[in-house]
């Protein structure tokens, strides 16, 4: 039996999944599921209610975006999104955890504005921003975000900043962030990402 991976084709979450997934080459069945109307399989193993969710063989279940990522990359890594010990550095936790915290926090509210009215978009935009400039200075220093070749970060956060581009296409197109439109746009282009995202 193949482990079981519930997943929202257009989740940053279950996409990062799916990419590491993908290029551990495990073999995994993968159920797309509705975010409205939630299995009661998936609820079963994963009260929480947020996918992605791995399910093993053996039942265990991994209900964490990034645990996903790690469970399939120390199966098999054949590209170096580790680092030498199999494991994160803090660099790359770091880089992660602020794309986690307060990048999606005000991406969020970015994308519905109304929603959240106590602020404008543009003050939304504007402290997701922050986190797009560190991100873009990196850029201009090396390829990707850690260095001259793609690693987990890169991986985990470009789903996220997909997004954010996604809310005003010719904003985003129009900024002056160069190296991240390049780095953002190679990602998107990447046969990887384009298998992971086919229906
Ligand atoms: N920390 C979780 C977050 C996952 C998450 O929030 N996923 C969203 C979809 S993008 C979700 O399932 N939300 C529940 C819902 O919309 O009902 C992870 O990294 O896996």
């Amino acid at each position: 039996m193949k482990p079981l991976l519930y997943t929202f084709r257009r989740c940053p979450y279950a996409i990062r999944a799916r990419l590491a997934i993908k290029i551990s080459g495990v073999e995994v069945d993968m159920q797309e599921v509705s975010l409205r109307n939630k299995p009661k399989a998936l609820l079963d193993c994963s009260p929480k209610g947020t996918v992605p969710v791995l399910k093993l063989a053996d039942g265990r279940i991994i209900e964490e975006s990034l645990d996903i990522m790690q469970w399939a990359l120390s199966i098999h890594d054949p590209e170096s999104w580790m680092d030498k010990s199999g494991g994160l550095s803090a660099e790359a936790k770091s880089l992660i955890d602020q794309n986690d915290g307060s990048f999606k926090y005000f991406l969020d509210r970015y994308k519905y504005a109304d929603r959240f009215p106590e602020n404008s978009v543009s003050y939304y935009r504007e402290q997701a921003e922050r986190f797009l400039m560190a991100l873009n200075t990196r850029l201009s220093q090396h390829c990707y975000l850690i260095g001259n070749h793609p690693t987990l970060p890169d991986m985990a956060i470009f789903p996220f900043v997909r997004q954010f581009a996604h809310v005003d296409h010719g904003w985003f197109y129009a900024s002056n962030y160069n190296y991240l439109i390049n780095w953002l746009d190679a990602l998107l282009e990447s046969t990887l990402f384009n298998t992971v995202m086919q229906k």
